[in-house]
């Protein structure tokens, strides 16, 4: 099909000059652009596949962006990108200096919020609608959609309970599809599903008695309803609430079948929608799946081991505990305050709680490991995965500040295992019995080196650190799984050069290995630390307060991290480049110090 009507279109303006039984075509096109990038660049795909007509509707009949809209979490607006002025740079979507994957204020006047975490969209739209009213303009609207996950977490439902008693004009838009990225879960998943499209929700429903004026459920694919409501409920002062079904992944027959996987399915067969295999010649595990099958190996055998998920059970692979073991693994939903709250309460009762949880999304828990486990000194055990740079998804997602957030906390042990094996021994270890404090185990997005990981298991001892490499000049100080790559970059090194260079991987950021860094301080006078956190307040930072208490203050330290910026998206390899973290430019820094 030709692509007549879209080429017209490059924003609002223009699709608002379409006549309104055109639309159904544009939605058409839309979808073919989308499958057509998501196919061989990659990216989110059911999201933004279940909201086109949504999409279409807001801009054809709002007038963005003077009227806001904010999409929660972000990953659905692949086609408000493309009609509001970004068609053009599309193709350079999650690329380095690209488009970014979500909604970015400096991008586009259009995107009136930046997002990537969920659950922010009704609490910034009320901001805005009541600064409007602030401002003596009660005509513009302000618009959050949200979906049917994230609605269920807790900043949602602080903004419906303030909206409601408020006079703002706020809509906010329910988009039903029944899932997150993995299902939906938790008792409003079983109300919602109750509403049924055609049917009239009965007055007196949990929107309704919060004081919203709520319509709904009207099939979010239909495009002259959708019009229809929108139009009606743009002329309604106040906070309203429109609930909408949609299909994820609508108009890709696999999309729509297996959700789960198409959510972010990278590349694939644009007409048979059969995802490509990717061609890695690493065989190593992906460290989430260390994670997810050592934990179910441990927890078959120790009945005392429960597993939290805040809404990611296929990311962070707690999945196959939750498969072979459901009463006592738990995908809580996106709740992750509530979720290291929980696990803080099933350690006061003898449980061992393994919370899983992306490094970017345990900073929304912050004053519960504090204030529900550190204080009370509960061994939770952290599982902290994506730490580090994750890539495409941008600065919303990498996980660069957790060594620094964590660092100040009392009572808390930080982990960062090496390599599999180490991720492997710690989960093994942090069950024996004999862990009197709460555990932070951070570990980085993909795969790492180990094939053969699944080695019998050995027990680690809290708080010692590793001697990779002697030397005679200059210590390297590192933590996680950069070690193993600056083993290497070490071996590159002419072998004069490379016996100058010690190397040590200390592990645990806290406790530090005391006798460790004594012994290394005592001998070098030059120290490099490196590690895959901010710089500011992170592990070198550790190292620099260890120098200045243990009398030490006089020896040169560099430290080598992220710096203090937002570092935006790209492939995590373009990132390091972008940084110096990369071989060539760390190869370079203990050139320097040679
Ligand atoms: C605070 C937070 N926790 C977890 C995530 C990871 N995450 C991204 S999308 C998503 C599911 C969102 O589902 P829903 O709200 O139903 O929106 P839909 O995918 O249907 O657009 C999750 C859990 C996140 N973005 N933010």
């Amino acid at each position: 099909m030709t692509k007549t009507l879209l080429n017209n279109i490059a924003n609002p303006e223009d699709l608002r000059k379409i006549a309104q039984s055109d639309l159904s075509f544009v939605a058409k096109e839309l979808r073919e652009s989308i499958i057509d990038f998501v196919a061989t660049k990659e990216g989110h795909l059911g999201a933004s596949l279940g909201v086109i007509e949504l999409t279409i509707a807001l801009h054809y009949v709002f007038n963005t962006p003077k009227d806001s809209l904010i999409w929660d979490v972000g990953h659905q607006a692949y086609a408000h990108k493309i009609l509001t002025d970004r068609k053009k740079y599309f193709h350079t979507n999650r690329q380095l200096n690209g488009l970014s994957g979500f909604p970015k204020r400096t991008e586009s006047p259009y995107d009136s919020f930046g997002t990537g975490h969920s659950s922010t969209s009704i609490s910034a739209a009320l901001g805005m609608a009541m600064a409007s009213k602030i401002k003596g303009d009660f005509n513009t609207q302000h618009i959050a959609v949200i979906g049917d996950a994230s609605i269920a977490s807790g900043m949602a439902f602080e903004g419906l309970n303030h909206a409601g008693v408020t006079d703002a004009n706020l809509l906010v838009i329910l988009n039903d599809n029944a899932m997150g990225i993995d299902p939906s879960v938790g008792a409003l998943k079983k109300y919602l599903m109750k509403a049924k499209v055609g049917q009239k929700a009965p007055k007196g429903n949990m929107i309704d008695a919060l004081n919203f004026n709520y319509s709904g459920p009207i099939d979010g694919h239909d495009l002259t309803e959708l019009v229809k409501e929108l139009k009606r409920l743009k002329k309604i002062q106040g906070p309203k609430f429109l609930h909408i079904v949609t299909t994820k992944g609508k108009g890709l027959k696999q999309a729509e079948q297996e959700q789960i996987k198409y959510h972010a399915p990278g590349k694939f067969d644009k007409l048979t929608g059969e995802i490509l295999p990717k061609n890695s010649e690493n065989k190593a595990p992906k460290y989430q799946d260390v994670f997810g099958f050592t934990l179910l190996e441990l927890a078959k055998k120790n009945k005392k081991i429960v597993g939290i998920t805040p809404a990611m059970p296929t990311g962070s692979s707690l999945k196959y505990m939750i498969e072979e073991l459901p009463e006592r693994a738990f995908d809580v939903g996106i709740a992750e305050q509530h979720a290291v709250t929980l696990a803080a309460g099933m350690a006061t009762q003898g449980l061992i709680p393994y919370c899983t949880i992306y490094s970017t999304f345990l900073q929304r828990a912050y004053d519960q490991i504090i204030h529900d486990v550190a204080i009370q000194n509960l061994p939770v055990v952290f599982c902290i995965d994506r730490a580090g740079l994750v890539g495409q998804d941008g600065a919303t997602h990498h996980g660069v500040f957790d060594i620094s957030y964590l660092r100040c906390i009392p009572n808390l042990i930080i982990f960062a295992p090496q390599n599999e094996i180490d991720l492997r021994n710690i989960l093994y270890t942090v069950q024996l019995g004999k862990l009197e404090n709460p555990i932070a185990i951070r570990y980085p997005r993909g795969k790492g080196n180990i094939e053969n990981w699944q080695v019998p298991f050995e027990e680690i001892p809290i708080g010692k650190g590793r001697t990779l490499k002697e030397g005679t000049a200059i210590a390297i100080l590192s933590i996680g799984t950069i070690g193993t790559r600056i083993s290497e970059i070490i071996d590159t090194f002419p072998e004069i050069e490379k016996q100058k260079i010690a190397h040590f991987n200390l592990l645990f950021v806290k406790p530090l290995d005391k006798t460790l860094l004594d012994t290394i301080f005592t001998k070098f006078d030059r120290i490099l630390t490196i590690e895959d956190n901010t710089i500011k307040g992170g592990f070198g930072s550790s190292i620099i307060e260890f120098s200045q208490e243990n009398n030490f203050a006089n020896k040169r330290i560099k430290t080598l991290g992220i710096p203090d910026e937002f570092i935006e998206h790209g492939t995590t390899y373009e990132l390091l480049q972008s940084i110096n973290l990369d071989n060539e430019g760390i190869k370079t820094e203990i050139k320097n110090i040679l």
